[in-house]
């Protein structure tokens, strides 16, 4: 071995050592992180909310978009082929769920003038509301066994998270209290839901409890918000999304907190990821081109 080639192979243990301790990764801010992502959606309208169908195949992905003037629900194949429009009217629908068969998709719609949750065969057939409150409701989750559905609403006075058999019946209260509760969303293990709150001094913040809300656990800390999730398909991490570096980013983490990583660096907004069920990609809406498209990346190892 020459003299040189041992010098460079000691300073390429003692940069690996420096690396390991301090976090080689946060130097990395001025990586083009969208050389890695997959454009979906080609259309000067909105796309975004977009969710992974999980059975059969996960080949689908449901979404928004504003192409016919206001938003409604559309679902397209996973590669961003053959979009199909599922609900048609005047009014505001989005965040769509899938039924975990593929069958139907749960939304929020203000096709009544206040915001409930309904679901409807994903070939548009059979729309049914669910909730008839003069309150907000919105962001539908589906249980993993199909069974029941999460949801949002301030009929209390605050947003807290309720649950409802998935024919509607049966809505009782999960989550109480002075604190606003969003954005629900059930692990696919069934034993976890992620969320939004703001109990830690109004701070939103996601939070982790058990399925019957017991034992709230806060993920993430800061004046920042982080507001919307998906789960990865083994239920041990949560990608997210949050506004901490200035915009909107995508990050991943432990679904106890640990070991956050900053996936999208670009000055765009990147927001409401999904995880898709083989657990290889991420889908997400940005507004990198200019109006908001609907992307997927690989997910991290
Ligand atoms: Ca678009
Ligand atoms: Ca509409
Ligand atoms: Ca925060
Ligand atoms: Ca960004």
């Amino acid at each position: 071995m020459t003299r040189l080639s041992s010098l460079s192979g000691r300073f390429l243990i003692i940069a690996a050592l420096s690396c390991s301790l301090l976090s080689c990764g946060a130097k990395t801010d001025s990586t083009d992180t969208s050389s890695s992502w997959t454009r979906l959606t080609n259309d000067p309208a909105n796309d975004n909310h977009p969710k992974w169908r999980i059975k059969p195949d996960g080949k689908k992905i449901a979404f928004r978009s504003e192409r016919k003037g206001n938003g409604d629900i559309w679902v397209m194949n996973a590669d961003g082929t053959n979009p199909q429009q599922v609900t048609a009217n005047t009014q505001e629908d989005g965040w769509p769920d899938w039924s975990p068969d593929g069958t139907k998709i749960a939304f929020r719609s203000s096709v009544t003038g206040t915001s409930n949750i309904w679901v409807i065969n994903a070939d548009g057939t059979g729309q049914t509301q669910l909730t008839s409150s003069d309150f907000n409701e919105g962001h539908a989750d589906w249980s993993p066994d199909g069974t029941k559905i999460l949801f949002n609403s301030t009929r209390t006075g605050n947003s807290q998270i309720w649950v409802m058999n998935a024919d509607g019946s049966n809505q009782t209260q999960l989550t109480s209290g002075t604190a606003d509760h969003s954005h629900p969303n059930y692990s696919p293990d069934g034993l976890k839901i992620a969320y939004q709150s703001n109990a830690d001094a109004g701070n939103p913040d996601l939070w982790v409890m058990n399925a019957d809300g017991t034992n709230p656990v806060q993920v993430t800390t800061g004046a920042a918000t982080e507001q919307h999730l998906g789960w990865s398909p083994d239920s041990k991490r949560i990608v997210y999304d949050s506004n901490s570096s200035g915009n909107w980013d995508l990050w991943v983490m432990n679904a106890d907190g640990t070991n956050k990583v900053h996936l999208t660096k670009e000055p765009s907004n990147e927001s409401n990821p999904d995880w898709s069920p083989d657990g290889a990609e991420i889908v997400f809406n940005s507004n990198k081109s200019g109006n908001s498209e609907i992307y997927k990346m690989p997910a991290p190892k």
